[in-house]
Protein backbone atom coordinates (compact mmCIF):
# COMPACT_ATOMS: atom_id res chain seq x y z
CA UNK A 1 0.00 0.00 0.00
CA UNK A 2 0.95 3.87 -1.02
CA UNK A 3 2.07 5.43 2.16
CA UNK A 4 3.82 9.44 2.98
CA UNK A 5 6.82 9.34 5.37
CA UNK A 6 8.19 12.28 6.51
CA UNK A 7 12.16 12.20 7.72
CA UNK A 8 13.54 15.21 9.48
CA UNK A 9 16.84 15.46 9.52
CA UNK A 10 16.93 13.59 5.99
CA UNK A 11 20.02 15.96 4.48
CA UNK A 12 22.04 14.44 7.34
CA UNK A 13 24.00 11.19 7.54
CA UNK A 14 21.45 8.74 8.61
CA UNK A 15 18.94 10.46 7.41
CA UNK A 16 19.34 10.60 3.83
CA UNK A 17 20.36 7.11 3.71
CA UNK A 18 17.02 6.24 4.74
CA UNK A 19 15.69 8.71 2.21
CA UNK A 20 17.69 6.55 -0.56
CA UNK A 21 16.93 3.23 1.44
CA UNK A 22 12.98 4.26 1.62
CA UNK A 23 12.61 5.28 -2.51
CA UNK A 24 14.38 2.21 -3.58
CA UNK A 25 12.98 -0.19 -1.37
CA UNK A 26 8.98 1.69 -1.60
CA UNK A 27 9.22 2.81 -4.61
CA UNK A 28 5.47 3.63 -4.48
CA UNK A 29 6.08 5.58 -1.44
CA UNK A 30 6.25 9.57 -0.99
CA UNK A 31 9.07 10.78 0.95
CA UNK A 32 8.78 14.09 2.32
CA UNK A 33 12.36 15.24 4.27
CA UNK A 34 12.10 18.19 6.48
CA UNK A 35 15.80 19.75 7.41
CA UNK A 36 16.42 23.45 8.20
CA UNK A 37 20.18 22.55 6.73
CA UNK A 38 22.54 22.75 9.74
CA UNK A 39 25.99 22.90 9.46
CA UNK A 40 25.64 18.86 9.41
CA UNK A 41 22.72 18.94 6.95
CA UNK A 42 23.84 19.23 2.69
CA UNK A 43 21.15 19.50 -0.11
CA UNK A 44 24.42 18.11 -2.44
CA UNK A 45 23.69 14.83 -0.42
CA UNK A 46 20.19 14.97 -1.44
CA UNK A 47 20.78 15.21 -5.05
CA UNK A 48 19.66 12.05 -6.87
CA UNK A 49 16.66 12.32 -4.24
CA UNK A 50 15.68 15.21 -5.61
CA UNK A 51 15.40 14.17 -9.30
CA UNK A 52 13.19 11.44 -7.76
CA UNK A 53 9.19 12.56 -8.26
CA UNK A 54 8.46 10.59 -5.09
CA UNK A 55 10.32 12.77 -3.11
CA UNK A 56 10.33 16.43 -1.52
CA UNK A 57 12.26 18.93 0.49
CA UNK A 58 11.48 21.29 2.54
CA UNK A 59 13.71 23.35 4.29
CA UNK A 60 12.54 24.29 8.07
CA UNK A 61 12.98 23.87 11.42
CA UNK A 62 11.42 21.29 13.03
CA UNK A 63 10.92 23.51 16.43
CA UNK A 64 9.06 25.98 13.78
CA UNK A 65 5.42 24.55 15.28
CA UNK A 66 3.21 26.61 12.69
CA UNK A 67 4.87 26.10 9.67
CA UNK A 68 5.40 22.21 11.12
CA UNK A 69 1.70 22.09 11.42
CA UNK A 70 0.90 23.41 8.35
CA UNK A 71 2.97 21.46 6.23
CA UNK A 72 1.96 17.98 8.27
CA UNK A 73 -1.76 19.30 7.60
CA UNK A 74 -0.77 19.20 3.65
CA UNK A 75 1.10 16.04 3.60
CA UNK A 76 -1.46 14.13 5.93
CA UNK A 77 1.92 11.82 6.65
CA UNK A 78 1.19 8.03 7.38
CA UNK A 79 4.47 8.04 9.29
CA UNK A 80 6.91 10.73 10.73
CA UNK A 81 10.50 9.33 11.83
CA UNK A 82 12.58 11.95 13.32
CA UNK A 83 16.12 12.01 12.71
CA UNK A 84 16.74 15.35 13.09
CA UNK A 85 19.03 16.42 15.66
CA UNK A 86 22.49 18.12 16.72
CA UNK A 87 24.36 14.61 17.25
CA UNK A 88 28.06 15.61 18.00
CA UNK A 89 29.34 14.88 21.14
CA UNK A 90 31.88 17.21 21.18
CA UNK A 91 30.31 20.11 20.30
CA UNK A 92 27.75 19.31 23.05
CA UNK A 93 30.67 19.82 25.22
CA UNK A 94 31.74 23.28 23.82
CA UNK A 95 27.86 24.54 23.32
CA UNK A 96 24.55 22.45 24.88
CA UNK A 97 21.92 24.87 24.22
CA UNK A 98 20.86 24.13 20.87
CA UNK A 99 20.87 20.48 21.91
CA UNK A 100 17.89 20.96 24.29
CA UNK A 101 16.62 23.07 21.40
CA UNK A 102 16.66 20.88 18.76
CA UNK A 103 16.67 17.65 20.13
CA UNK A 104 14.52 17.99 23.46
CA UNK A 105 11.97 20.73 22.56
CA UNK A 106 12.24 20.17 18.64
CA UNK A 107 11.11 16.56 19.41
CA UNK A 108 8.08 17.76 21.65
CA UNK A 109 7.11 20.00 19.49
CA UNK A 110 6.69 17.40 16.59
CA UNK A 111 5.14 15.49 18.63
CA UNK A 112 2.45 17.80 19.68
CA UNK A 113 1.77 18.74 16.31
CA UNK A 114 1.36 14.85 15.49
CA UNK A 115 -1.11 14.39 18.08
CA UNK A 116 -3.13 17.50 17.54
CA UNK A 117 -3.12 16.38 13.63
CA UNK A 118 -3.82 12.45 14.58
CA UNK A 119 -1.35 11.17 12.85
CA UNK A 120 -0.54 7.92 13.16
CA UNK A 121 2.64 6.85 13.58
CA UNK A 122 5.73 8.20 14.87
CA UNK A 123 9.36 6.64 15.54
CA UNK A 124 12.08 8.87 17.44
CA UNK A 125 15.50 7.89 16.02
CA UNK A 126 17.27 7.32 19.10
CA UNK A 127 21.41 6.37 20.41
CA UNK A 128 22.75 3.43 22.81
CA UNK A 129 24.65 6.40 24.13
CA UNK A 130 21.30 7.30 26.42
CA UNK A 131 22.46 4.37 28.38
CA UNK A 132 25.78 5.62 29.44
CA UNK A 133 29.11 3.37 29.29
CA UNK A 134 30.21 0.27 30.00
CA UNK A 135 33.62 -0.86 31.47
CA UNK A 136 36.44 -1.98 29.51
CA UNK A 137 36.98 -4.80 32.11
CA UNK A 138 33.35 -6.60 31.64
CA UNK A 139 33.05 -7.85 28.16
CA UNK A 140 30.09 -10.08 29.57
CA UNK A 141 27.60 -6.80 29.99
CA UNK A 142 25.83 -5.32 27.30
CA UNK A 143 22.88 -2.80 26.56
CA UNK A 144 19.70 -3.97 26.99
CA UNK A 145 16.85 -1.95 26.35
CA UNK A 146 16.34 -2.40 30.31
CA UNK A 147 19.34 -1.27 31.35
CA UNK A 148 18.78 2.19 32.88
CA UNK A 149 19.18 5.52 31.38
CA UNK A 150 22.19 7.09 32.86
CA UNK A 151 23.58 9.74 30.36
CA UNK A 152 27.35 11.51 30.00
CA UNK A 153 27.41 14.49 28.07
CA UNK A 154 24.67 17.27 27.06
CA UNK A 155 24.35 15.07 23.58
CA UNK A 156 23.02 12.03 25.37
CA UNK A 157 21.33 14.05 28.53
CA UNK A 158 19.49 15.79 25.67
CA UNK A 159 18.59 12.44 23.53
CA UNK A 160 17.36 10.88 26.92
CA UNK A 161 15.31 13.36 28.10
CA UNK A 162 13.27 13.25 24.18
CA UNK A 163 13.10 9.59 24.81
CA UNK A 164 11.57 9.92 28.27
CA UNK A 165 8.92 12.22 26.31
CA UNK A 166 8.36 9.85 23.87
CA UNK A 167 7.61 7.81 26.59
CA UNK A 168 5.51 10.05 29.04
CA UNK A 169 3.06 11.04 25.75
CA UNK A 170 2.94 7.47 24.51
CA UNK A 171 1.81 6.64 28.44
CA UNK A 172 -0.16 9.77 29.15
CA UNK A 173 -1.92 10.16 25.46
CA UNK A 174 -1.78 6.91 23.83
CA UNK A 175 0.81 8.68 21.54
CA UNK A 176 1.54 5.87 18.94
CA UNK A 177 5.26 5.97 18.78
CA UNK A 178 8.28 3.81 18.84
CA UNK A 179 11.68 4.54 19.42
CA UNK A 180 15.23 2.95 18.23
CA UNK A 181 18.65 2.67 19.96
CA UNK A 182 21.30 2.55 17.73
CA UNK A 183 24.87 2.30 17.89
CA UNK A 184 27.68 4.18 16.08
CA UNK A 185 26.79 4.29 12.81
CA UNK A 186 29.34 4.55 9.64
CA UNK A 187 29.42 4.52 5.79
CA UNK A 188 28.37 7.18 2.87
CA UNK A 189 27.75 10.65 4.03
CA UNK A 190 29.04 10.98 7.58
CA UNK A 191 29.91 14.21 8.50
CA UNK A 192 33.66 14.79 8.41
CA UNK A 193 33.61 15.62 11.63
CA UNK A 194 32.81 12.17 13.17
CA UNK A 195 35.84 9.38 13.66
CA UNK A 196 35.84 7.45 10.67
CA UNK A 197 35.54 9.84 8.49
CA UNK A 198 38.02 12.54 9.62
CA UNK A 199 40.20 9.69 9.95
CA UNK A 200 39.76 9.14 6.20
CA UNK A 201 40.10 12.18 4.54
CA UNK A 202 43.22 13.41 7.83
CA UNK A 203 45.02 10.30 6.56
CA UNK A 204 44.28 10.86 2.54
CA UNK A 205 45.51 14.49 2.87
CA UNK A 206 48.17 13.38 5.50
CA UNK A 207 47.49 15.19 8.07
CA UNK A 208 47.69 14.30 12.17
CA UNK A 209 45.04 11.73 13.22
CA UNK A 210 43.90 13.24 16.29
CA UNK A 211 43.16 10.12 18.74
CA UNK A 212 41.28 11.43 21.90
CA UNK A 213 42.97 9.56 25.33
CA UNK A 214 44.88 6.52 24.95
CA UNK A 215 42.33 5.32 22.37
CA UNK A 216 40.87 2.30 24.16
CA UNK A 217 37.49 3.65 24.30
CA UNK A 218 35.57 0.94 22.78
CA UNK A 219 32.36 1.90 20.14
CA UNK A 220 29.75 -0.31 18.27
CA UNK A 221 30.18 -0.11 14.76
CA UNK A 222 27.15 -0.57 12.27
CA UNK A 223 26.88 0.35 8.49
CA UNK A 224 23.99 2.66 8.19
CA UNK A 225 22.19 0.66 5.62
CA UNK A 226 21.32 -1.74 8.07
CA UNK A 227 20.37 0.62 10.51
CA UNK A 228 17.83 2.06 7.91
CA UNK A 229 16.40 -1.59 7.39
CA UNK A 230 15.83 -2.17 11.38
CA UNK A 231 14.08 1.43 11.19
CA UNK A 232 11.79 0.37 7.75
CA UNK A 233 10.90 -3.14 9.94
CA UNK A 234 10.32 -1.19 13.21
CA UNK A 235 7.59 0.96 11.23
CA UNK A 236 6.09 -1.32 9.35
CA UNK A 237 5.38 -3.56 12.68
CA UNK A 238 1.89 -2.55 14.46
CA UNK A 239 3.46 -2.38 18.05
CA UNK A 240 3.49 0.73 19.40
CA UNK A 241 5.31 2.14 22.56
CA UNK A 242 8.45 -0.78 22.13
CA UNK A 243 12.09 0.41 22.43
CA UNK A 244 14.50 -1.47 20.13
CA UNK A 245 18.24 -1.52 20.31
CA UNK A 246 20.14 -1.71 17.47
CA UNK A 247 23.70 -3.00 16.98
CA UNK A 248 26.17 -4.68 15.13
CA UNK A 249 28.00 -6.42 17.65
CA UNK A 250 30.73 -4.90 16.55
CA UNK A 251 33.18 -3.80 19.33
CA UNK A 252 36.32 -2.51 18.18
CA UNK A 253 38.89 0.83 19.99
CA UNK A 254 39.50 3.54 18.51
CA UNK A 255 43.20 3.01 17.98
CA UNK A 256 42.39 -0.30 16.17
CA UNK A 257 40.10 1.76 13.63
CA UNK A 258 42.32 4.41 13.14
CA UNK A 259 45.50 1.84 12.58
CA UNK A 260 43.06 -0.17 9.47
CA UNK A 261 42.19 3.03 7.91
CA UNK A 262 45.70 4.10 7.86
CA UNK A 263 47.06 0.74 6.73
CA UNK A 264 43.97 0.59 4.15
CA UNK A 265 44.93 3.68 3.06
CA UNK A 266 48.56 2.75 2.71
CA UNK A 267 49.63 5.27 5.12
CA UNK A 268 52.37 5.88 8.02
CA UNK A 269 51.06 5.52 11.51
CA UNK A 270 53.13 7.78 12.74
CA UNK A 271 50.50 10.46 11.65
CA UNK A 272 48.50 9.02 14.76
CA UNK A 273 48.83 12.19 17.68
CA UNK A 274 47.02 11.56 20.85
CA UNK A 275 45.48 14.58 21.40
CA UNK A 276 43.63 15.78 25.11
CA UNK A 277 40.56 13.21 26.05
CA UNK A 278 37.21 14.38 25.26
CA UNK A 279 35.75 15.44 28.78
CA UNK A 280 33.23 12.76 30.23
CA UNK A 281 34.26 10.27 27.56
CA UNK A 282 32.36 7.13 27.81
CA UNK A 283 34.57 4.38 27.44
CA UNK A 284 32.35 1.19 25.96
CA UNK A 285 29.26 0.90 24.46
CA UNK A 286 27.98 -2.55 23.48
CA UNK A 287 23.84 -3.32 22.45
CA UNK A 288 22.51 -6.55 22.88
CA UNK A 289 19.78 -6.63 19.92
CA UNK A 290 18.37 -9.83 20.50
CA UNK A 291 15.21 -8.15 21.07
CA UNK A 292 15.21 -6.83 17.52
CA UNK A 293 15.88 -10.26 16.16
CA UNK A 294 13.51 -12.00 17.80
CA UNK A 295 10.32 -9.65 17.30
CA UNK A 296 11.68 -8.31 14.22
CA UNK A 297 13.74 -10.78 12.29
CA UNK A 298 16.79 -8.08 12.35
CA UNK A 299 20.35 -8.64 12.52
CA UNK A 300 23.29 -7.06 11.22
CA UNK A 301 23.82 -7.92 7.62
CA UNK A 302 27.48 -5.91 6.82
CA UNK A 303 30.77 -7.53 8.15
CA UNK A 304 32.59 -4.68 9.44
CA UNK A 305 35.46 -5.91 6.78
CA UNK A 306 32.81 -5.23 4.18
CA UNK A 307 31.40 -2.08 5.42
CA UNK A 308 34.84 -0.31 5.88
CA UNK A 309 35.67 -1.15 2.38
CA UNK A 310 32.86 0.43 1.12
CA UNK A 311 33.27 3.02 3.34
CA UNK A 312 36.62 4.16 2.32
CA UNK A 313 35.90 3.51 -1.45
CA UNK A 314 33.02 5.69 -1.02
CA UNK A 315 35.27 8.56 0.60
CA UNK A 316 38.24 8.26 -2.29
CA UNK A 317 35.07 8.38 -5.25
CA UNK A 318 33.47 11.30 -3.94
CA UNK A 319 35.90 13.86 -2.87
CA UNK A 320 33.65 16.52 -4.43
CA UNK A 321 31.32 16.04 -1.28
CA UNK A 322 33.26 16.09 1.44
CA UNK A 323 35.79 18.82 -0.19
CA UNK A 324 32.88 21.48 -0.25
CA UNK A 325 32.14 20.55 3.26
CA UNK A 326 35.72 20.58 4.69
CA UNK A 327 36.28 24.37 2.56
CA UNK A 328 33.07 25.51 4.74
CA UNK A 329 31.96 26.28 8.34
CA UNK A 330 33.71 23.49 9.16
CA UNK A 331 37.28 24.84 9.56
CA UNK A 332 36.16 27.34 11.64
CA UNK A 333 35.25 24.12 13.78
CA UNK A 334 38.56 22.43 13.28
CA UNK A 335 40.46 25.02 14.39
CA UNK A 336 38.69 25.76 17.32
CA UNK A 337 38.92 21.76 17.97
CA UNK A 338 42.55 21.70 16.90
CA UNK A 339 44.13 24.64 16.92
CA UNK A 340 45.31 24.86 12.49
CA UNK A 341 42.66 24.15 9.97
P1 LIG B 1 23.70 14.46 11.43
O1 LIG B 1 24.24 15.49 12.36
O2 LIG B 1 24.55 13.95 10.33
O3 LIG B 1 22.34 14.98 10.77
C1 LIG B 1 21.38 15.68 11.48
C2 LIG B 1 20.45 16.36 10.48
O4 LIG B 1 19.43 17.03 11.22
C3 LIG B 1 21.14 17.44 9.64
O5 LIG B 1 20.76 17.31 8.28
C4 LIG B 1 20.64 18.75 10.21
O6 LIG B 1 20.56 19.80 9.27
C5 LIG B 1 19.25 18.34 10.69
N1 LIG B 1 18.77 19.21 11.77
C6 LIG B 1 19.43 19.56 12.90
N2 LIG B 1 18.66 20.38 13.64
C7 LIG B 1 17.47 20.51 12.98
C8 LIG B 1 16.28 21.22 13.26
N3 LIG B 1 16.15 21.95 14.37
N4 LIG B 1 15.27 21.15 12.36
C9 LIG B 1 15.40 20.41 11.23
N5 LIG B 1 16.52 19.74 10.91
C10 LIG B 1 17.55 19.77 11.79
O7 LIG B 1 23.23 13.28 12.39
P2 LIG B 1 23.21 11.70 12.13
O8 LIG B 1 24.51 11.13 12.54
O9 LIG B 1 22.68 11.44 10.79
O10 LIG B 1 22.13 11.27 13.22
C11 LIG B 1 20.75 11.23 12.90
C12 LIG B 1 19.98 10.76 14.12
O11 LIG B 1 20.44 9.48 14.53
C13 LIG B 1 20.16 11.67 15.34
O12 LIG B 1 18.93 11.75 16.01
C14 LIG B 1 21.18 10.93 16.20
O13 LIG B 1 20.99 11.23 17.56
C15 LIG B 1 20.85 9.49 15.89
N6 LIG B 1 21.95 8.53 15.99
C16 LIG B 1 23.12 8.73 15.31
C17 LIG B 1 24.14 7.76 15.38
C18 LIG B 1 25.43 7.92 14.63
O14 LIG B 1 26.31 7.06 14.76
N7 LIG B 1 25.62 8.95 13.82
C19 LIG B 1 23.93 6.60 16.13
C20 LIG B 1 22.72 6.44 16.81
C21 LIG B 1 21.74 7.39 16.71
O1 LIG C 1 38.90 13.18 16.33
C1 LIG C 1 38.37 12.29 17.04
N1 LIG C 1 39.18 11.48 17.78
C2 LIG C 1 38.69 10.50 18.61
O2 LIG C 1 39.47 9.78 19.27
C3 LIG C 1 36.96 12.08 17.10
C4 LIG C 1 36.02 12.94 16.29
C5 LIG C 1 36.48 11.08 17.91
N2 LIG C 1 37.31 10.32 18.66
C6 LIG C 1 36.74 9.26 19.51
C7 LIG C 1 35.64 9.69 20.45
C8 LIG C 1 34.76 8.46 20.52
O3 LIG C 1 35.26 7.57 21.50
O4 LIG C 1 36.13 8.32 18.61
C9 LIG C 1 34.91 7.80 19.15
C10 LIG C 1 33.77 8.10 18.19
O5 LIG C 1 33.57 9.50 18.22
P1 LIG C 1 32.42 10.21 17.34
O6 LIG C 1 32.62 9.83 15.91
O7 LIG C 1 32.38 11.64 17.72
O8 LIG C 1 31.12 9.43 17.82
P2 LIG C 1 30.47 9.21 19.28
O9 LIG C 1 30.86 10.25 20.23
O10 LIG C 1 30.73 7.78 19.67
O11 LIG C 1 28.91 9.41 18.92
C11 LIG C 1 28.35 8.85 17.71
O12 LIG C 1 27.67 7.65 17.98
C12 LIG C 1 26.47 7.74 18.72
C13 LIG C 1 27.41 9.85 17.05
O13 LIG C 1 28.10 11.05 16.79
C14 LIG C 1 26.19 10.08 17.90
O14 LIG C 1 25.28 10.94 17.22
C15 LIG C 1 25.52 8.75 18.15
O15 LIG C 1 24.43 8.91 19.03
Amino acid sequence: MQKTVIVTGGAGFIGSNFVYYMLEKHPDYKIVCVDCLTYAGNLSTLKEALKNPNFRFEKLNICDREKIKSLFSEVKPDIVVNFAAESHVDRSIKNPEIFIDTNVKGTQSLMDVCRELNIPRFHQVSTDEVYGDLPLDRPDLFFTEETSIHASSPYSASKASADLLVLAYRRTFDFPATISRCSNNYGPYHFPEKLIPLMIINALNDKPLPVYGDGKNVRDWLYVEDHCKAIDLIIHDDRLGEVYNVGGHNEMSNLDIVKLIVKKLDKSEDLITFVEDRKGHDRRYAIDPTKIKEKLGWFPETKFADGIEKTINWYLNNKQWWEEIISGEYRNYYKKMHGEA
